[in-house]
């Protein structure tokens, strides 16, 4: 069901125009930009740009209607096969603009999802895209969807009274539940996945796509990852061992790039692939300083690292491209005094890797990991070195047994602790290793009576 979805057709099949409103004082070619970058993306051909200042975006039509007409005349001259339009529209405005331009109406939300669905790869990937469609689609279900019910068809796919959009809502609603579930079912094994490899501390690359995140992974830890001049060419999470020096070594995340407007369906679909993120232990924020609107969308990352409850984890800025800037004379030192805390670099010529590896290493050590233990109450003295390498931030009284003995009481303490003093503590801990909690009603077998 998931192909019959897509939105755009086969690579260069369709011809584009481009459509955006602007506020006053906005700066629509900017935005259009990246409306191009997209659409070549998704297959399209490019033949031309429309914008109109706007104060506020008509309902029927989000466009006045002289500008509609003008754009019905560009559709025909043209030959355009699909109009772009670089907001969202309701349900009610494509249909208006579809029936006044003779031609296919695809806004921004729906462009990046198809994007994403023909580049996803994995299984992971493919399920966490078609969920965020179907999501999509539900929420514009109109008349034009009937198709939905009638792929399906037959005997007992619709229930008893339902017009058609109920039924199709009703399969939508359930194929999302399915595919939750199977999100879920990943989800479990990545965390068991990551249990298995958490001696190593972990660090993640983020930044707005084709800021060079993946050029960065590959000159990081000499490995083979697709890394591309087009947009959201990463979509998975790849994780790889990196070394930074003969004591450290951490694991590397690459993950999918940010945009300006992603769809926020879709931040909630890709969870799985973002909780890599979430999950770090420092961030590396990848930024193009070779692009013309790096601070905005350095502004975008930070927003959207917010929106996935990130912003807290530890980030050392990287500014990539170096060596495409336009005017390196006078754009780099405006980086250092701007930014002084940020480390330049070329990762597609291996310039800056060493100071970046040892900022990393710094910032690894520096970093601050939490962890929980179990401590019998009459050990006072592991409890205080505790204190000593860390800072205890809860603590609970609990039973505990080791291996059969008779129930003891313990304390089931949380902790804060800086990276670099772990396998300090972990020493300290050691010799309670093999002590289990005891359910509350085991822990006392005769309270019943
Ligand atoms: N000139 C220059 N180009 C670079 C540098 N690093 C990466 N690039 C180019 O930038 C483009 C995007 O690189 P990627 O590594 O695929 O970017 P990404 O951030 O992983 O992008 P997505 O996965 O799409 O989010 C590619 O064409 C790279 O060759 C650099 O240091 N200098
Ligand atoms: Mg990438």
């Amino acid at each position: 069901m998931g192909r019959k979805l897509y939105i755009t057709g086969e690579p260069h099949e369709e011809t584009a125009l481009l459509v955006g409103a602007v506020r006053r004082g906005g700066r629509a070619q900017d935005s259009l930009d990246e409306l191009a970058q997209l659409a070549e993306t998704a297959g399209a051909k490019v033949l031309g740009r429309v914008t109109q200042v706007l104060q506020k975006p008509h309902p029927a039509t989000y466009l006045r209607s002289g500008k509609v007409g003008e754009i019905a005349e560009i559709v025909q001259e043209k030959k355009i096969s699909t109009v772009l339009f670089d907001d969202d529209l309701s349900p009610n405005q494509v249909r208006n603009l579809e029936k006044a331009l003779g031609c296919k109406l695809i806004d921004r939300s729906q462009l990046i999802l198809d994007i994403f669905a023909k580049r996803a790869k994995t299984a992971v990937a493919k399920t966490q895209v078609e969920l965020a469609q179907l999501d999509y689609l539900r929420t514009r279900l109109t008349r034009q969807w009937t198709h939905l019910s009638r792929q399906q068809g037959g005997i007992g796919t619709r229930g008893p009274g339902e017009t058609q959009i109920e039924t199709d809502r009703r399969l939508i609603g359930q194929r999302m539940a399915t595919l939750r579930n199977r999100l879920e079912r990943i989800d479990q094994q990545r965390i068991t996945q990551r249990r298995r490899r958490a001696k190593y501390r972990r660090v993640a690359l983020v930044g707005y796509t084709n800021a060079g995140k993946s050029t960065l992974m590959n000159a990081m830890s000499r490995s083979g990852v697709l890394a591309e001049d087009r947009l959201f060419a990463t979509l998975d999470a790849t994780t790889r061992q990196c070394v930074l020096s003969s004591a450290t070594t951490v694991l590397l995340s690459d993950t999918v790039g940010f945009i300006r407007k992603l769809p926020h369906k879709l931040i909630e679909s890709f969870k799985s692939t973002l909780d890599e993120v979430r999950q770090s232990d420092v961030l590396i924020h990848v930024v193009s300083a070779a692009h013309p609107r790096f601070e905005d969308q350095m502004m975008v990352v930070r927003q959207t690292l917010k929106e996935i409850g990130a912003l807290e984890i530890p980030t050392l800025l990287v500014f990539n491209k170096i060596d495409a800037l336009e005017e390196p004379e006078l754009a780099l030192p405006a980086l250092k005094r701007d930014y002084p805390e940020a480390v330049p670099i070329a990762a597609l010529r291996g310039i800056g890797l060493s100071t970046l590896t040892a900022r990393l290493e710094t910032m690894v050590k520096g970093a601050q990991i939490e962890g929980a233990a179990l401590i019998p109450v009459t050990d006072g003295r592991t409890m205080a070195g505790v204190r000593r390498l860390g800072t205890v931030i809860g603590e609970e009284l609990v039973q505990v047994s080791n291996n059969g003995q008779p129930a003891q009481e313990a304390l089931h303490v949380h902790y804060r602790i800086a990276s670099d003093r772990a396998d300090e503590l972990a020493h300290l801990l050691a010799p309670h290793k093999g002590l289990r909690q005891v359910p509350a009603d085991r822990a006392y077998p005769h309270s019943h009576q």
